[in-house]
Parts: structure tokens; sequence; C-alpha cells
């Protein structure tokens, strides 16, 4: 790691300007941290990622993080699922050392975390938002949660120990509540507050003012939405399509029929029957019409699947107009109260999402849409304005480089990830730092009946091995193939490299221990239930 006079400078003009203001030398280096991780909000949606869905639907608040401070144009998970994926980010350690592997586990609480270390070292702690790691979170002074999942109306909270439902919509509430925080916290001390929205979470339910937000535009949807996934067994065999597993009711928020209320298949009723009367009724009115346009035109085939498509991206987007409001807001009040000068801002997801990309809603793949995750940090005086990055990175370093931002380093040593300061303060090439990345995901079977796999990737080619009830093995090259359509797996031309892939896979697996127990099988009694369960809750598609 090479260190330049550059971070010298910076470190430096950060404690004479502190100086100024009077503070004590150990305080002046710590940066209050606002952590705002979004559930499922894929990078496409970001504008400033500069994708074309994200021009249609701008994100101007989110942007804003990018114009202040660093994209990462390759940020990664290690795992695409949500309870895993805070595991990674809270301990700084893979899903088989944290011990949260997929959803519906318990977070063991009691092993050391990132809000425990800042703790230690005089942070102020908090968290409001989802959670979803089964059991009450640990190393907060203060903590207000969504139960569960969360609903987008009216929410149940657990704050610190009792179940409260708030009458509203989830991110506005989870913005409110980051607010009253942090306008009643002690200034005295330095904080971490984490803010976890709901949003784009599905089932996708738009605040009442966004619920016609993109009627009027056509959504593009990705060149690859009519896939075959040829040659990718696993891809072959998931539940995630749009056009065959969403649920014309919960998913869609489409009637039965013409002139009609009633939701068509809605296997999970309180999501709607939550709604106070008059959001009810607000609702209908928003919904109404355009569901009887639907009606009226008596779709099928193609064009009912590209209308499924531009249903689902029109709710998404809408929802994302919300969490996209909530950042507005927060960043308003740094600015407004010049916290902004010494509070790190990060915006991230707990992974990426497919909006339409082969086909698919959801995430747990490998493939780049839902293996990459959006991530935006501003740090002003610190990280040069409009920087971007193109390391690989991973949320697996989230934890090492907040402590190392806030001169906790030493409390990284157990952890698997990497300090991404060196890359944010320009003291380290980008070939400098890691040049491969893992991924591994357990999480079968369970919704979407994605297989187990794992694999490795560089920024040109991808290896991945999908097990349990299958044996198949993906390669790509990602420079030839961006969109993973082409496995290249029995290509001669790459046997070599193919090869190569393959050792520095063993070698990571050794690298981060990896044991045996992380190649177990499901039982298939298991496995057969869960397909007659999502065959049950997806009933007859509506014709
Ligand atoms: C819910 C969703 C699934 C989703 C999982 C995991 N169904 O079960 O579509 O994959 O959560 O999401 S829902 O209709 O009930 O929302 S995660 O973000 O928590 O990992
Ligand atoms: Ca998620």
């Amino acid at each position: 790691m090479k260190i330049k006079l550059l971070t010298l400078l910076v470190l430096f003009g950060l404690f004479s300007c502190k100086e100024k203001e009077g503070q004590i030398e150990s305080e002046r280096k710590k940066p209050n941290i606002i952590f705002i991780m979004s559930d499922d909000h894929a990078y496409q949606a970001i504008s400033a990622y500069g994708h074309e869905i994200g021009k249609i639907a701008p994100t101007p608040n989110i942007d804003r993080i990018a114009e202040n401070g660093a994209m990462f144009k390759r940020a990664y998970v290690t795992n695409s699922i949500c309870g895993p994926s805070r595991a990674v980010i809270l301990t700084g350690k893979h899903s088989h050392l944290n011990g949260f592997r997929q959803n519906g586990e318990r977070f063991d609480g009691s092993q050391p975390t990132l809000p425990k270390y800042l703790k230690a070292m005089g942070y102020q702690t908090a968290i409001v938002g989802k959670w979803h790691l089964h059991d009450w979170p640990q190393g907060f002074d203060h903590w207000n949660i969504l139960q569960g999942q969360g609903n987008y109306y009216n929410p149940n909270f657990i704050d610190n120990g009792d179940s409260i439902t708030v009458e509203g919509y989830a991110n506005d509430i989870i913005t409110d509540k980051a607010l009253s925080w942090l306008k009643q916290r002690n200034d005295s001390a330095p904080f971490l507050m984490m803010v976890q929205h709901k949003a784009p979470h599905r089932n996708w339910m738009p605040a009442l003012r966004h619920a016609n937000k993109f009627d009027s535009i056509s959504i593009p949807l990705p060149d690859t939405y009519f896939s075959k996934h040829e040659n990718q067994q696993a891809a072959l065999e998931q539940q995630q399509t749009i056009y065959k597993d969403m649920y014309e009711g919960h998913d869609l928020k489409l009637t039965k029929a013409k002139g009609s209320l009633e939701l068509a298949n809605n296997p999970w009723p309180s999501d709607f029957e939550r709604m106070t009367e008059q959001q009810r009724a607000q609702w209908n009115d928003a919904y109404k019409k355009k569901n009887d346009v639907f009606h009226k035109a008596n779709l099928d085939g193609k064009e009912l699947a590209i209308w499924k498509g531009q249903r689902y991206l029109q709710d998404y987007l809408a929802t994302v107009a919300s969490v996209d409001e909530g950042v507005g807001r927060i960043l308003d009040y740094l600015e407004e109260s010049g916290l902004d000068e010494n509070t790190i801002v990060i915006y991230t997801s707990d992974q990426g999402f497919y909006l339409g990309e082969k086909g698919w809603f959801d995430k747990r793949f490998m493939y780049e849409e839902s293996f990459r995750t959006p991530l935006l940090i501003q740090y002003p005086g610190v990280i040069e304005k409009g920087k971007q990055v193109g390391a690989m990175v991973q949320n697996l370093d989230f934890a090492q480089t907040l402590l190392d931002f806030a001169g906790g380093r030493e409390y990284s040593s157990e952890m698997q990830g990497e300090s991404l300061v060196p890359l944010l303060t320009n003291t380290m090439e980008e070939e400098d730092f890691r040049d491969i990345i893992y991924y591994h995901y357990y999480d079968y079977p369970a919704f979407h009946m994605v297989k187990k796999h794992y694999g490795v990737s560089t920024k040109r080619y991808k290896l991945m091995h999908f097990y349990d009830d299958i044996d198949s093995w993906e390669f790509y090259d990602l420079k030839e193939d961006p969109q993973e359509l082409d496995n290249k797996m029995d290509d001669e031309a790459y046997l070599d490299i193919i090869d190569r892939m393959k050792t520095r896979l063993d070698s990571m697996q050794k690298l981060y221990k990896v044991t045996e127990k992380e190649f177990e099988q499901a039982p298939k009694e298991k496995v057969d239930k869960a397909f007659e369960t999502f065959e049950k809750l997806r009933g007859e598609p509506m014709k």
C-alpha cells in the first residue's frame, strides 16, 4: 500500500481546521457517519450511474452524494440477499464466518460488530428502519426497527423493544425518525446512524403522492427481457421471471376485472388491508383507471409480458422516488446545521436487483445486476468531489473503511475486507487494490428457487459453480459478453484462463476459510415442499 504525501496533507488539513474550532484532539479526527441503505435498489435506477432507466427516473438527491464525493462503479456484495448482506456489513466477515448464510436465520448478536467498536471509541450509535436479522440489535444506543420485512403502509416498528404501528408511509416515517434522533442526540460525541429503508423492496407500493408518477412513461425494457437462458441451467430453473412469477394482485396491483376494485392474486392481503380507509380510497383512485385501461386492452403473449414489465418498473421507480426525497431531507438537514462538514454520508443498497434484465425481478444470482450494488460516499474535504472509483470493492469492506476513517483501524484485525480509505483519498492506485472477489449464495430452497452457488470474478472474467441439486459451471468473458448470455465453460479457447480462475477460486476459499459445511445439500423433501408451496402461491396465471 503506497501512502502518499497527499494523505498526510489531508489529515493535516482536517487537524488544523478543527483546531480553530477549539475541539479536543481525539474528537477532531472522528467524523460522524450516516449510513443510508435501501432495500433492493438497483444501480440502474440511480441517475448518477448513467443508465437509461436512471435518466427516465432521476434521483437528484442520491446523486448529490456522488457530486459531493465518490461513486464506486464496481461495488459488489458477497451474498446477494438481505439478511446475509446486512450481517456482512455489520461484521466485515463473509457469511460463513458471521454465521448468517441465508434469510430467516438468527444473527448471533454477541459477536463483534461495527457499531460495537464505534461505541467503544466513544461514538453514539443508532439504527432506524429495516433490520431483518431476527434478533434485537446489539451495539446501538438507540434502535427503532421495522418488524420483519416491514410494510409500506402503516408499518409496525419495534422501538427499543416495544411493537408499535405507525401510521404513514414507511420511507417517510424512517426519514422522520432519523431526523428526530439527529436533532435530539447528545452533540458532544460523534455518531453512527444507520438509516435503512424498506423501499424499493417487493411488493413495490409507492407513496400515494407518487402512485401515478410514471403512468405516462413507457419505460424501456432491457433487450435481454426474453432471454432463453441457453446453457445456463440454474437460470432456466429460477422462479423470478416477471411475466411468469409475479402475482397479479400483490405485485402488479391488478384488479380481477374491469370496474372491480378487488385485487387479483394477492396471497399476502395484509399489505393492502392494513391501509386506512382514506389511504385505500386514494390508492383505488390512483390505480382504478389504469387497471381498467389494462383490462380493456385484453393483452396476451408478448404484449402482456411487456405490459407486466412496465407496470413493475413504474411502481419500482415510484418507490425509489420517496427514498430519494428522504435522502434529500437528510442532506438538507446536514447542510443547514453545518454538520455536513464532518459527516461521512454513505448511500448503498443491501444488493442489486433485476429491472427486467434476463426477464427477471429479485436478486440472488452472481450475474452483474444482482451481484453489484450502488455505493456513493461523501466526506467533504477528505474525499474529492465527483470522484469515480473503478476498483472492485465489496460490502465486506464497509466496516473496515468506517473504522479506518474513525481512527479505529486496530479493531478490524479479524475482519476479511479491506479499507477503502486509500482509494478514497488517492493514496493508492486502483491497480494495487484487489483484482478478484469471492461470492457465495446459500438460500436454497427459498423464494425464487435460485440454486446455491459460489464463484470468483475479476474485472474481465467470472467463474461460477451452481450446486445442491445441480452441478453446473458457468464462465463469462465480461468484456466480450457483458450481459452474461454466452456461457464459455466448454469453449476450448478459454481452457487456460478457466484453469487459472479455478486455481484462484481454490485459493480464495482457503484465504476466506470456507469449510466443507458450506457445500452441504438441502434435504430433498425440503426442496420438494418449497416447489409445492410456491406453486400454490403462484396460483393460476391471469389470462
Ligand atoms: C420476500 C419477497 C421475495 C424476496 C424475499 C427476500 N416476497 O419474501 O420476493 O426475494 O423477501 O428479500 S414478498 O412478496 O413477500 O415481498 S430480502 O430483501 O428480504 O432478501
Ligand atoms: Ca434486499
